[in-house]
């Protein structure tokens, strides 16, 4: 299956809502200031969010007028062209082969409790064991057992190493233990799971910056990737929740769990224009295999074709 089928079929809750109405609306007799209101609707509608529905429709209309374009149905192609333009970045498709040569490469996963922190530490590990890599899963996640054993599972299920201490113990000893194994081991790709509670609570963050200093320490240079994990079904909600994050230690990359489960798949658009954080992988299912890169094009063509 293309990545756009696989787009398609996780997104037909988003492809229902989002693209029949827009549909409606190019199917449309004339472009006015009705027809951009109804744009504009519909967009914010999908969780775009206010800013970035907004600037492309500032755009599309300085487009409509140089291009002298009259009729609704040529405005789909110009947006779908827009909307991909948001996102200023190539898929990661390049990036991930360059990991290899950089090992032990380091992913720590962060996001709020309930986001798919765990769940895509698994599918995560389950993509580099396909392509024959040594993965360590690292149990940073200490404020519950259960987290440690949800994690235990999945090393298991996949076949990782797996490194934990006790519920309770300090995170960044967890992690100061599993990296000078994976050192020694000969470990390629290193997960990091980290806890989510509350993320108003300071010392949640503090303890996050304490691990990327660990990391620092052990690895002599920062974890290569900080990967954070954001339910799309939270909407813009999950936006702010995700910026206090990102202001606690530098985030690489997005990653959008939950798009199969939402009528709302505008707010990978959001993201890019309010975290400015590029998205890199969507979960699209509750399976092994539902995490997919991310890739601008397929997507908004998935979305709106
Ligand atoms: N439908 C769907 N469910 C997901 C996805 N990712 C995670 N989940 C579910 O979300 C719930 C919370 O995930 P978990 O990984 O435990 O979140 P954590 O608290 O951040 O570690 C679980 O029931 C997962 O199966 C996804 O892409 N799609
Ligand atoms: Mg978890």
């Amino acid at each position: 299956m293309s990545l756009m089928e696989k787009f398609k079929n996780g997104l037909a809750k988003t492809r229902a809502n989002f693209s029949q109405s827009l549909d409606n609306l190019f199917k449309g007799k004339k472009i006015d200031e009705n027809f951009f209101e109804e744009l504009e609707e519909n967009l914010i509608m999908s969780d775009v969010g206010v800013e970035t529905s907004l600037k492309i429709i500032e755009d599309l209309k300085t487009e409509i007028h140089q291009n002298k374009i009259t009729e609704p149905f040529e405005v789909k192609n110009l947006l779908i062209q827009k909307m991909v333009n948001l996102f200023d970045y190539q898929s990661m498709e390049e990036d991930e082969e360059e990991i290899i040569s950089d090992s032990p490469h380091v992913i720590l996963v962060i996001g709020v409790n309930g986001s798919g922190k765990t769940t895509t530490i698994g599918r995560l590990a389950y993509r580099w064991r396909h392509a024959n890599k040594k993965v360590m899963m690292v149990a940073g996640d200490t404020f519950r057992a259960a987290a440690i054993e949800q994690l235990e599972i999945w090393a298991q299920r996949v076949g990782t190493d797996f490194i934990k201490q006790q519920a309770g113990s300090d995170p960044s000893s967890v992690f100061f233990d599993a990296l000078k194994a994976a050192k020694s081991r000969g470990v390629d790709i290193v997960i990091g799971d980290t806890a989510g509670r509350l993320h108003t609570k300071v010392n949640l963050m503090e303890e996050l910056k304490k691990i990327y200093r660990v990391t620092g320490k052990v690895m002599e240079r920062v974890p290569q990737e900080v990967l954070l994990v954001i339910d799309a079904t939270t909407g813009q909600n999950g936006l702010v929740q995700a910026k206090k994050f990102s202001e606690a230690i530098p985030v690489s990359g997005v990653v959008l769990t939950k798009l199969d489960g939402t009528a709302k798949g505008g707010i990978v658009l959001a993201i890019k224009e309010q975290l400015g954080i590029p998205v890199k992988y969507v979960g699209l299912g509750e399976k092994m295999e539902d995490l997919e890169i991310f890739d601008p094009t397929s997507f908004v063509k998935a979305l709106l074709e």
